[in-house]
C-alpha cells in the first residue's frame, strides 16, 4: 500500500537533519506489517506507483506512540482516598481508612483474571485511541505469587483482545505487603523471587522492575531480584531515585538497565552513570504533577550527557492515574521544560529503545508499520495542546 500527499516526522534525527527528521512532501509503502519504502515523494521509485493508494491530504505521520511504563493492570481506584485528602484528612487517616497502596493490592487480590482484563480495557483503549501501538504493562499490586501470576497473564490477554503490542515488566518488589511488614527480605526471598520464576517459567516476564525507595526495597534487595533476572536472561528497569537518592541509578546502571524511571533526585554521577550505561531516563511527569513534587529531574545533566529520554503515563491508581499520552508530553513540556521534539522522541523512538524494542519508534525501511496520522499543522501541536486529541488513524502493523 502507498500513503501520498503526507508530511512524515520520521524521528530519525541527527546533526544534519531536520527537527522530528521531518519530510516535508513524503509518501510511504508499507508492505505487511513493515515499512517497505519512506522517503521524499519525488523519490518514490516507480515500482511503488501502481500500488494501492491512500491519499492523507496532507496530515502528519508520526511513528504510533508507545507508552513504556504502566500500571494499568489493577484493581479497584483510590477515588475516595484522593477525596477525602482533599477534604482535609491526614496521611493517618487515609491509612486507617485502608488507602494507600496497600487497599490496590487488597483489590488487585480480590479481582479474578477476567476483572483485572475487564478492568483495565477502557485504560487500554484511551491510549489506543491516541496512537499508542505499544503498552508496557507492570505486575506489582498483587505481592504473591499467585496474583502476580495473574496480573501477568491479565496484560498477556490484553494483547490478544487489542490490537496493540503488550510488553510485561515483573515488579514483585513493588513494595513490602503487609504480611510481611518489617521483614522486606523475607518477602524478597521468599515470594518475589520464586514468584519471578515461576512467572518466567510460564513466559510472562519480558523485563524485571523494582522500586528502589525509602518506603520501598533498598538497592541491596533489589540487587538479589536483578541477579535473578540476569539468570534468566532478562533485562532489568528500575523505579529509582523518585522521592530521594538511595543509590537506585547506580544500581540500574551496573545491570545495564534498559532504564532508570522517575530518577527526579538522580544527582551529576548519576547521569554520568546512566551515559556510561547506555540506559534510558523514563520521566514520568503525571506522578510528579499528582504528588505535587517539586523537585525537577536533572534535565540539563541528562542532555549533557547525552542520555536519551523517554515518555510515559505511570498509569497507576495511586500516583499517577493517568490514561493520555498526549497529556504527559504536555506535562513534560510544561513541568519539565522538554522541548516538544524531546517529547515527542520520549514517546517514540526513545520509548522504543526504553523496552528494549529495536523494531519500532522510527518511521524508516524495515520498521513495522506502526504508526499515526494526526489532523496537525506541526508536530509541536502533540504537545502544545491539553486534552485535545487530533489522532485521525492508527495503523497497527500495516493494519488501518
Ligand atoms: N512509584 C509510584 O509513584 C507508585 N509506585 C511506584 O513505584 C505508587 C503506586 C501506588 O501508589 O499505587
Ligand atoms: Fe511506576
Amino acid at each position: 500500500m502507498l500513503l501520498t500527499n503526507t508530511r512524515l516526522a520520521t524521528m530519525i534525527t541527527g546533526p544534519d537533519s531536520e527537527p522530528y527528521g521531518e519530510i516535508d512532501s513524503g509518501a510511504l509503502v508499507l508492505s505487511g506489517a513493515k515499512i517497505e519504502w519512506a522517503g521524499h515523494a519525488k523519490d518514490l521509485p516507480a515500482q511503488y506507483s501502481s500500488e494501492e493508494k491512500l491519499d492523507l491530504e496532507g496530515r502528519l505521520v508520526t511513528p504510533a506512540l508507545l507508552d513504556c511504563h504502566t500500571h494499568i493492570v489493577h484493581g479497584g481506584n483510590r477515588a475516595s482516598e484522593f477525596e477525602m485528602r482533599l477534604n482535609g484528612a491526614s496521611y493517618e487517616e487515609v491509612a486507617r481508612a485502608g488507602g494507600g497502596i496497600v487497599s490496590t493490592v487488597s483489590a488487585t487480590r480480590e479481582s479474578t483474571e477476567e476483572e483485572l482484563v475487564q478492568s483495565a480495557l477502557p485504560r487500554l483503549d484511551r491510549l489506543i485511541s491516541e496512537g499508542v501501538a505499544t503498552v508496557e504493562v507492570k505486575s506489582g499490586y498483587g505481592l504473591d505469587r499467585e496474583t502476580e501470576l495473574r496480573m501477568l497473564r491479565a496484560a498477556r490477554t490484553l494483547e490478544r483482545l487489542r490490537p496493540v503490542r503488550i510488553k510485561t515488566s515483573f515488579l514483585g518488589a513493588h513494595a513490602v505487603p503487609e504480611e510481611f511488614a518489617d521483614s522486606a527480605d523475607a518477602y524478597i526471598d521468599e515470594v518475589c523471587i520464586p514468584a519471578l520464576k515461576a512467572a518466567h517459567a510460564l513466559g510472562l516476564v519480558d523485563a524485571v522492575d523494582g522500586f528502589c525507595e525509602g518506603i520501598a526495597f533498598t538497592p541491596k534487595q533489589i540487587e538479589r531480584v536483578f541477579n535473578v533476572a540476569g539468570d534468566l536472561g532478562l533485562p532489568v528497569k528500575l523505579h529509582a531515585e523518585q522521592l530521594s537518592n538511595t543509590g537506585g541509578i547506580q544500581l540500574a546502571a551496573r545491570y545495564r538497565a534498559l532504564s532508570a524511571d522517575h530518577i527526579e533526585y538522580g544527582d551529576s554521577a548519576d547521569v554520568k552513570a546512566l551515559a556510561d550505561a547506555g540506559s534510558v531516563a523514563v520521566l514520568l511527569p503525571g506522578a510528579f504533577y499528582t504528588i505535587r513534587e517539586d523537585h525537577l529531574p536533572p534535565l540539563q545533566r541528562l542532555r549533557d550527557f547525552g542520555v536519551p529520554l523517554a515518555l510515559a503515563t505511570d498509569c497507576n491508581p495511586g500516583s499517577s492515574p493517568l490514561t493520555s499520552l498526549l497529556l504527559t508530553m504536555n506535562m513534560a513540556c510544561t513541568l519539565f521544560r522538554m522541548t516538544p521534539e524531546e517529547a515527542l522522541a520520549g514517546v517514540t523512538r526513545n520509548a522504543a529503545r526504553a523496552l528494549g524494542l529495536a523494531d519500532c519508534g522510527t518511521i524508516e525501511r524495515g520498521r513495522r508499520a506502526d504508526l499515526a496520522v494526526w489532523d496537525v499543522e506541526r508536530p509541536a501541536e502533540l504537545s502544545y495542546r491539553i486534552g485535545f486529541n487530533p489522532l485521525h488513524r492508527r495503523i497497527f502493523g500495516g493494519e488501518l
